[in-house]
């Protein structure tokens, strides 16, 4: 086998985010030199030969996109696919796996990250979290409508080779030891906007009405905080940091609202279900959460 094809990354999950850092990866290997990285989708075939991307000041680039087929062995992996299809999408991809292949986990909330460090302790996990704005406009075009940043890191370990090789120019990338703590503070904002914003039918900014919305809000956070706390990720002023979040987000509809809008299954089970999975192994009351997570139950596929 070839070293490039060891060094060359692959992305499953063709979405919005997967196709954004496609792009940034494609024109960093273009400029230096070195393997593009392959596309992955879920039945391991030829995709789209080409996908346009709009940048923020509304110029649009095309980008040729190659794709794995089973072709070799992979060594570095971003999986940028839904909370709930990533231990489905390790499992057909094992077969090609190298036994200490490099992922990036890369999806909202938490749980699935510590399932798959368990099912497979040889893989290198990482754990990343995007603010990146960016949506399909169709299935091979992507909207980049807001800057945003991604970290990506593993919890108390410095950063890999690869890392400094092909990460850390990109823009918005930035490596991070607390990643942990990162994704916690992440998934007390989600599981207190997301699941409201489908409930309410409402945009984010709506939550903050000084009213019975706000007060559900509030509740979450106390109950978020106190779980988070006694597991060992204390938020200071979370629910400041959440009306901050909500009323700066104010005329988006959640990732979850569009989810559930598209007929789609949400990533809520991962966002609210985890904070409830923490706090029933520490035997601590989520009264707010179980009888948000039971209205959603009647509305939308968690
Ligand atoms: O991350 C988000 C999401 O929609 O999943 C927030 C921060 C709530 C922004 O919409």
């Amino acid at each position: 086998m070839e070293l490039n094809t060891l060094d060359r990354w692959h992305i499953a999950g063709p979405g919005a985010i997967g196709l954004l850092y496609h792009s940034m990866l494609a024109s960093k290997a273009d400029q230096q030199n070195f393997e593009r990285p392959l596309l992955i989708n879920r039945n391991l075939n030829l995709g789209f030969s080409k996908y346009r991307v709009r940048d923020l000041s509304g110029f649009e680039k095309s980008v040729t996109s190659d794709w794995f087929v089973g072709q070799h062995k992979i060594n570095k992996l971003i999986i940028s696919t839904k909370s709930y299809q990533v231990i489905g999408c390790i499992q057909a991809l094992t077969p090609y796996l190298t036994p200490n292949c490099s992922i990036i986990l890369l999806h909202n909330g938490l749980g699935i990250q510590q399932e798959a460090e368990i099912h497979w302790p040889h893989f290198q996990f990482y754990f990343a979290s995007s603010t990146e704005g960016v949506w399909k406009e169709s299935s091979d075009k992507i909207i980049h409508a807001g800057l945003g940043a991604t970290v990506i890191g593993q919890q108390n370990l410095q950063a890999p080779d690869w890392w400094s090789q092909e990460f850390a120019t990109l823009r918005g990338f930035q490596w991070d030891q607390n990643i942990l703590n990162r994704l916690h503070l992440k998934v007390a904002i989600n599981s207190a906007i997301n699941p409201l914003t489908i409930l309410y039918e409402c945009q984010n900014g709506s939550l903050i009405d000084q009213g019975s919305k706000q007060a559900m809000l509030s509740a979450l956070c106390k109950e978020s905080n106190s779980v988070l706390s006694t597991a060992g990720y204390p938020i200071s002023n979370l629910e400041e940091i959440v009306i901050d979040v909500a009323l700066k987000t104010g005329a988006n509809f959640s990732s979850s609202y569009q989810d559930w809008k598209s007929n789609r299954k949400t990533e809520i089970n991962n966002m609210n279900g985890y904070i409830q999975a923490l706090a029933k192994r520490y035997g601590l009351p989520t009264p707010t959460h179980d009888t948000v997570m039971s209205s959603l139950l009647n509305k939308a596929t968690i």
